[in-house]
């Protein structure tokens, strides 16, 4: 019979890196079970004093552009220096097409493999917020775990990009170059949290492409303004194909930690990190709370109906819902 695991063993298994109890441990993070989420809480608890040390690097980028690929040479050369690896996907759409587990696990064929590396694809339930705030959680799993660079890698696509920016330290934006692509992300407002952007596949025929959108870049960058004190968003060619161009953004990193560390902001980014899954885990325990009243419920869809069929304003629509729970 399988013995149920207390927190003690969770707590024990994920300090010595054992690997079932790590997964184990995520699958229970990325569980939407009340049950589970009391243990989970607590043993995220148990472990906060083994959390903390390591570099969290947000990767974002359209689909297609190499992220997986780029994770898998960029950590294997990660863990020839010393490091140790965890990568975590945000993917919302894995629900639906179930696609991407397929994908990251062939892409990154390399690395997982590597017993200096531990890859967990997207849980597949839930709405973006839902995985987004379950990642939060797994990355101080995998820090407790002993992993020293924990890299988000996080499908291009709307809400929960921001939201992965909000967990880390380092965000960096994968693009490719093609027409009009350069300015893509300048578009969609992502430029401005990139500490570094990535213009990949800069091999073959592509290479001279990506060289001249590199310049584009750069002269487009000249003009915004970076949120982090004396650092320009940095823009650098790669090929995650041929591994050209790693090395140096490893050293790009590497730089901006220094940077970060020795004026404070890096302690900042924590601080907000840790202020940011605080609101969010209210918000959602708040949410929970309130509809956990049957007629609030109910009331809802009411509301919800007339509203939809413009009935009711919203403000009154809000203001009776509130009612109830203020009674
Ligand atoms: N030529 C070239 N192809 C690449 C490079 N990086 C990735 N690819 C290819 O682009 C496709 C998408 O890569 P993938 O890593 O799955 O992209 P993701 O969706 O961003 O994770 C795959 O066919 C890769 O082999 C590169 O540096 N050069
Ligand atoms: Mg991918």
């Amino acid at each position: 019979m399988k013995k149920k695991l207390s927190i003690d063993d969770y707590c024990n298994g994920i300090v010595n890196n054992d690997r079932v109890i790590l997964g184990k441990a995520l699958t229970l993070m990325e569980s939407n079970a009340d049950i589970h989420n009391n243990i989970s809480q607590n043993l995220l608890n148990k472990i906060m004093p083994h959390t903390g040390n390591s570099i969290r690097i947000g990767i974002t980028g359209a689909p297609g552009v190499g992220k997986s690929t780029f994770i898998d040479k960029f950590g294997y050369y990660l863990i020839n220096s010393g490091y140790r690896v965890a990568v975590l996907s945000v993917d919302p759409s894995s629900s639906i097409s179930g696609g991407s587990i397929l994908g990251d696990k062939t892409r990154m064929e390399k690395l997982s493999s590597h017993e200096n590396s531990f890859i967990r694809p997207s849980p597949s339930k839930g709405a973006i917020g839902g995985v987004a705030r379950k990642t939060r959680e797994s990355i101080l799993i995998c820090e407790a775990a002993g992993y020293n660079v924990i890299i988000i890698e996080t499908v291009g696509v709307g809400q929960n990009e921001l939201e992965v920016h909000s967990m880390v330290d380092f965000f960096m934006l994968i693009q490719i170059a093609g027409a009009g692509d350069e300015l893509q992300g300048i578009k969609k407002g992502i430029v401005e949290l990139a500490d570094a952007i990535v213009i990949n596949k800069a091999d073959g025929d592509n290479k001279q492409n990506v060289l001249s959108a590199v310049n584009v870049l750069k002269g487009a960058l000249a003009y915004l303004n970076h949120r982090t004190d004396n650092w320009q968003t940095q823009v650098l060619a790669c090929s995650a194909l041929s591994e050209e161009g790693i090395k140096e953004i490893w050293h790009v990193i590497s730089k901006f930690r220094k940077l970060c560390t020795g004026n404070d902001e890096f302690k900042k980014k924590r601080e907000r990190q840790r202020v940011d899954w605080f609101d969010n885990l209210l918000n959602e325990e708040i949410k929970k709370v309130f509809f956990r009243d049957k007629e609030i419920k109910h009331k809802y869809s009411v509301l919800k109906k007339e509203v939809l069929e413009d009935k009711i304003s919203i403000v009154h629509a809000v203001r009776n819902l509130t009612d109830i729970f203020r009674k």
